[in-house]
C-alpha cells in the first residue's frame, strides 16, 4: 500500500491496537489479544479460501448445524482454527460460534478470561465452491458474571454493550474491518509480508447518489405487504422518488454489507413467512454488523427498532436486518413499524 507521495504505509493492525496507530486508543490487553488472535486465524482461513478448489477442504462436511443448514468442511476448519488461536490468548471465558449448538469454553484457561467471543467462522460458505467472497464475523462482549467459566448470561447481551466488533472479508483482497466503539477502520492483508496494514483510517457510510438496495428478492412472494411496499417504494414504483435505482446481491452478508458500507444504500434480510424472524443470527451476524454500521454513521434496524437494543433470547436467535444509509433505514422503519 503506497501513499501518493511514494511513502509506504507501515501502520500494522498490531501497531494500531497498541496505540501506535492514528487512533491513540489505549485498549485492554485482553481485547487486543483476541483481535490479534482472530487476525492470525483469518490469515490461515484466507490462505485456504484462496486455494479451495485445489484442496480437500472443498465440499460438504456431511451434516447440518443447529439451524439445520448444510455445513461445509471449511466451516468446521475455520471454527477450529479460530478456537485454537483464541485459546492461546487466555482472554475469553467462553465463546459462541454459528457452527456449535452450545457455548464453547476451554477447560484450562476459561476461568482467566474477562471476555466473550461470538463469531461466525465462515459466513456465506455456501458460496465457497463458486469462488465468491465469504467472511469471518466477530463480536466481543465483556463478561457479566464475576468469575469462573462463562455462562449463558455472559453470552446473551444486547449489541449495545459490545466492546468491539468486526469482520474479515475474503474477497479479491482480504480485509479486516474493525470498530472499537470510536469509528470504523479497515486493514488490508499484504500477503507478501503477512500483515494487516491500515488502509482505511476512517470509514464513513454516506448518503451517496446511485445507491443500491441489496436483498434476496426471490423471497418477495413470502414477504409481508409492508415489506413488499417498502421495496416497491425504493424503486419508485409507488409513484414517488426513486430512492435506489440499482440492485446488488451476492448472498454473502459480509460482501453485501461491505459494499453497502463503502458505497451507501441499504442491505436487508427481512422477516418472511418461511422465516418469521428473518435468517440472520443476532449474536454473531446482525449485532456486529449493526455496531460497525452505526459507528460509520449509518443505521441498523430490525424494522421495529435498533438492532443494538435487542436482548437475545438464545444463542442462535435470529432477527430481521435493515442496515445502511440512515435515510433509507428510516424509510424501512416507516413502512415496517406501521
Ligand atoms: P450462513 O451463515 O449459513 O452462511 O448464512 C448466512 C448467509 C449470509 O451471508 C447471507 O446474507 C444470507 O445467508 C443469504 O441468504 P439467502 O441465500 O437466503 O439469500
Ligand atoms: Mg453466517
Amino acid at each position: 500500500m503506497y501513499h501518493t507521495d511514494g511513502k509506504e504505509n507501515t501502520c500494522t493492525l498490531q501497531g494500531y491496537l497498541i496505540g501506535a496507530g492514528p487512533s491513540e486508543q489505549i485498549l485492554d490487553r485482553s481485547v487486543r489479544k483476541i483481535i490479534n488472535g482472530i487476525a492470525f486465524a483469518s490469515k490461515i482461513i484466507s490462505r485456504e479460501v484462496g486455494r479451495i478448489s485445489l484442496s480437500d477442504l472443498l465440499g460438504e462436511a456431511g451434516g447440518t448445524n443447529v439451524q439445520g443448514e448444510t455445513v461445509q468442511k471449511l466451516d468446521i476448519y475455520s471454527e477450529k482454527i479460530i478456537c485454537d488461536a483464541i485459546e492461546k490468548t487466555s482472554s475469553v471465558c467462553c465463546m459462541v460460534s454459528e457452527e456449535s449448538e452450545d457455548i464453547l469454553s476451554f477447560k484450562d484457561v476459561a476461568k482467566k478470561g474477562d471476555y466473550v467471543l461470538l463469531f461466525d467462522p465462515l459466513d456465506g460458505s455456501s458460496n465457497i465452491d463458486v469462488n465468491i467472497s465469504t467472511g469471518t464475523i466477530f463480536s466481543i462482549q465483556k463478561r457479566v458474571t464475576p468469575q469462573g467459566t462463562g455462562t449463558i448470561e455472559d453470552c446473551l447481551q444486547p449489541g449495545s454493550s459490545q466492546v468491539a466488533a468486526g469482520y474479515v472479508l475474503y474477497g479479491a483482497s482480504t480485509m479486516l474491518i474493525l470498530t472499537l466503539g470510536r469509528g470504523v477502520v479497515g486493514f488490508t492483508l499484504d500477503t507478501s509480508i503477512g500483515e494487516f496494514i491500515l488502509s482505511h483510517p476512517r470509514i464513513t457510510l454516506g448518503e451517496y447518489p446511485g445507491r443500491a438496495y441489496s436483498v434476496n428478492e426471490g423471497n418477495y412472494p413470502h414477504w409481508s405487504e409492508s415489506q413488499k411496499c417498502f421495496i416497491r417504494t425504493l424503486k419508485g414504483l409507488e409513484g414517488g422518488e426513486v430512492y435506489c435505482g440499482t440492485s446488488r446481491y451476492v448472498g454473502s452478508l459480509v460482501a453485501d454489507f461491505h459494499r453497502t458500507l463503502f458505497k451507501g444504500g441499504i442491505f436487508a434480510y427481512p422477516a418472511d413467512s418461511k422465516n418469521p424472524n428473518g435468517k440472520l443470527r443476532l449474536l454473531y451476524e446482525a449485532s456486529p454488523v449493526a455496531m460497525i454500521c452505526e459507528q460509520a454513521g449509518g443505521k441498523a434496524s430490525t424494522g421495529e427498532g435498533s438492532i443494538l437494543d435487542v436482548v437475545p433470547t438464545d444463542l442462535h436467535c435470529r432477527t430481521p436486518v435493515y442496515v445502511g444509509s440512515s435515510s433509507l433505514v428510516d424509510l424501512a422503519d416507516s413502512f415496517l413499524s406501521s
